[in-house]
């Protein structure tokens, strides 16, 4: 039998298990990337763990969630990025040189290779064919110190493009209709594999923005086949060597099928407060709007941001309405200024931004009171964008700048006929991406030796071996969904926070119940309980870290996002799976226990547990693999981590 495009990357590189679905599997990783939230924990374990050097082919340490630096300690983290970086071996990025995606994919993805990055959207250069994961902070410690990464092998769907998109339809419609009908939870456990004749009218950029909000999906990864695309694009930013010829097998067989053809799709838009909330354009035409982004690791390169430069070109942003462009990465704002066209959208009225991450994550331009936000995003989650009873929508760059010019939701269909000289700009590489690389400093450049810290840098959190005894209050009772947003807030006031946990804690799962951390600290030990898909979104192990701070034992869900139930483990927090009937059962405020030795019973591989609630009985699903036990037992992967390099006594 013939291989996917995914088995054969795995292959490759794997070095323990069996390319069988659902099986434990560990990868060789050749590249990482961290930024600047999730980085200072990343390399403060790798201190913790008393590792000196980065192991793998790359590592990248990119600022660009922080980069306005509206306090010391943002400014205070970056430093000490920059120190680690120089003294483990990783490129640095300052900030305003752009977000850990768009610049990782302009300078060092490639076709073939793995990357594993502390950062959600991590996947975006499976655009390229590169086989890329995002992960918490610990594992791409781990990884960076030269250890596999282990993951339970996905399902790989086979997502068949046909057709060719028509005009004004966008690489963002081919995701969002995907979301339309998966849901935010359809990709979980499973790898999106582009094939079909469709593929080759679509160029890498685009393929980028589709395999970047993947992530909305759950997905575990999304990765696209390399052809002259690839090969094009490789060659204008100037990496024409990394190219490598990867299709998978004639005869490759697939877990699941689905089809999409390019020439049925529209202009589609998210809905607050959901990506998946998706319907066509049209259906929410008319709609005041007051703000409108363009950017993001989504669509912020420069072949996004040229449509709607060239749309706005000539004409002016309405007067009832603000557009803002952030650019993904300074080479995109620099090729862009080069060209003309950052003056072409200021003479339009647009506020044009440094590249960063900001107003996705509540940083900067967050929207008015009671007011309709569009956004070329990712992400649209309830109060993510600083304020919480937000709007977000979610569109293609070519949609928000209709919405600019006319101000209100409006198909650039319509407005091409309303308005009768406005065109499809379609998209347009540039010869040569030709920006200067200043800003990315190789560790060979590094000007540090050793690492700084500022006052506000705290230690890494530890947690005592696993507990035979689990039981408490039921903490706090959670609905279907809770992303990672809802756990630890990204906006501008805690995110300074990241790098103290002591501190950062105070914040947890405030947006659903302020008392909550303080009753937690109180209750010494506890139960979240949730409904399904729980800690979607972001990768922040923080949304572990912090639960484990303030002594949380377990979270019973009816199912868990990928990437938090894996940092739940590193944090020694129990991952229970409940039936909906559990669910309805518990309320907030009951007693709950585990009424097994929970140590015992984790490291004996037991699967069922016995929780008793109110004085009734039900079950209680642990599905672990051996490794992900011993780390729950050990009370972590740091703990962990240290006691296998004592048994093997290096
Ligand atoms: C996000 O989009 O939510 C973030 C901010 O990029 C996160 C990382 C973080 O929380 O630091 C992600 O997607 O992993
Ligand atoms: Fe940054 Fe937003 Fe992309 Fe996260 S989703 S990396 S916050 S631009």
């Amino acid at each position: 039998m013939g291989q996917t495009l995914t088995e054969k990357v795995l292959d490759d590189h794997l070095v323990d298990g069996e390319l069988e679905t659902g099986e434990e599997i560990g990868i060789e990783i050749d590249q990482v990337l961290t930024q600047d939230t999730t980085g200072t924990m990343v390399w403060l374990q790798f201190e913790a763990m008393g590792l000196d050097e980065v192991q793998t082919e790359i590592a990248a340490q990119y600022c660009d969630h922080q980069t306005y630096q509206f306090d010391f300690k943002n400014t205070d983290d970056h430093r000490f990025l920059r120190s680690a970086a120089g003294t483990y071996g990783a490129y640095f990025s300052r900030p305003g040189n752009g977000i850990c995606h768009n610049v990782h994919r302009e300078n060092f993805a490639a076709p073939g290779k793995t990357l594993l990055g502390s950062d959600s959207h991590t996947p975006t250069p499976g655009g390229l064919g590169q086989l890329a994961i995002g992960a918490g902070g610990i594992d791409v410690t781990v990884a960076m110190g030269g250890a596999p990464y282990y993951i339970e092998m996905p399902e790989i769907v086979n997502v068949r493009l046909e057709g060719e998109l028509p005009e004004w339809a966008t690489a963002k419609d081919v995701i969002l209709e995907l979301l339309r009908r998966l849901s935010v939870k359809g990709g979980v456990g499973k790898i999106l594999e582009y094939t079909g004749p469709g593929v080759e009218s679509l160029t890498a950029p685009e393929r980028m923005t589709i395999t970047n909000m993947g992530t909305e999906l759950g997905a575990t990864s999304s990765i696209f086949p390399t052809d002259e695309q690839t090969k094009d694009y490789l060659e204008r930013v100037n990496r024409a060597d990394d190219f490598e010829e990867l299709q998978p097998d004639e005869d490759a067989e697939y877990d699941d099928e689905i089809v999409v053809d390019l020439s049925d799709l529209e202009p589609l838009i998210a809905q607050p407060s959901m990506p998946d909330n998706v319907v066509p354009v049209r259906e929410v035409a008319g709609q005041d709007v007051d703000q409108v982004i363009v950017g993001s690791c989504t669509n912020g390169g420069y072949e996004d941001i040229l449509p709607a430069a060239k749309m706005l070109e000539g004409r002016e942003v309405n007067p009832t309405t603000e557009m803002i462009v952030a650019p993904g990465s300074k080479q995109a704002s620099e090729m862009l200024a080069r060209e003309g066209w950052v003056a072409e959208m200021m003479a339009a009225g647009v506020n044009f931004s440094e590249a960063t991450c900001g107003a996705c994550i509540g940083i900067g331009h967050v929207p008015s009171s009671d007011s309709v936000s569009l956004r070329t995003f990712n992400r649209n989650f309830e109060g993510r964008s600083g304020i919480e009873d937000d709007n977000v929508f979610l569109c293609s760059p070519e949609v928000a700048a209709a919405a600019a010019i006319k101000g209100e939701i409006i198909d650039p269909r319509d407005l091409a006929d309303e308005l009768g000289d406005l065109e499809d700009p379609g998209i347009e590489l540039p010869d040569e991406y030709d920006g200067s690389k200043t800003d990315l400093i190789t560790p060979d450049e590094a000007p540090d030796d050793e690492l700084v810290k500022g006052p506000n840098i705290g230690d890494v959190p530890l947690k005592d071996q696993l507990d035979a005894d689990i039981e408490g209050e039921a903490l706090l009772k959670m609905e279907d969904n809770i992303t990672t947003d809802h756990i630890i807030p990204a906006t501008q006031d805690i995110l300074m926070y990241r790098s103290n946990i002591e501190k950062l804690s105070e914040f947890t799962l405030s947006r659903v119940d302020d008392t909550f951390a303080e009753r937690a600290k109180n209750a010494d030990g506890g139960f979240l309980v949730a409904g399904e898909n729980y800690g979607q979104g972001s990768s922040r192990e923080h949304a572990a870290m912090c639960p484990m701070y303030l002594g949380i034992e377990a979270v019973l869900a009816q199912s868990f996002a990928r990437i938090h139930r894996a940092n739940l483990f590193n944090f020694g927090i129990v991952p229970l799976t409940i039936d909906e009937d559990t669910y309805e059962d518990i309320d907030q405020g009951d007693e709950i226990e585990i009424v097994d030795d929970v140590y015992d019973a984790v490291t004996s591989g037991q699967e069922e547990f016995t929780v008793r609630v109110n004085g009734e009985e039900y079950t209680a699903t642990l599905d672990a693999s051996e490794r992900e036990r011993d780390i729950l037992a050990a009370g972590g992967k740091l703990a962990w981590t240290k006691e296998q390099a004592e048994e093997s006594g290096s």
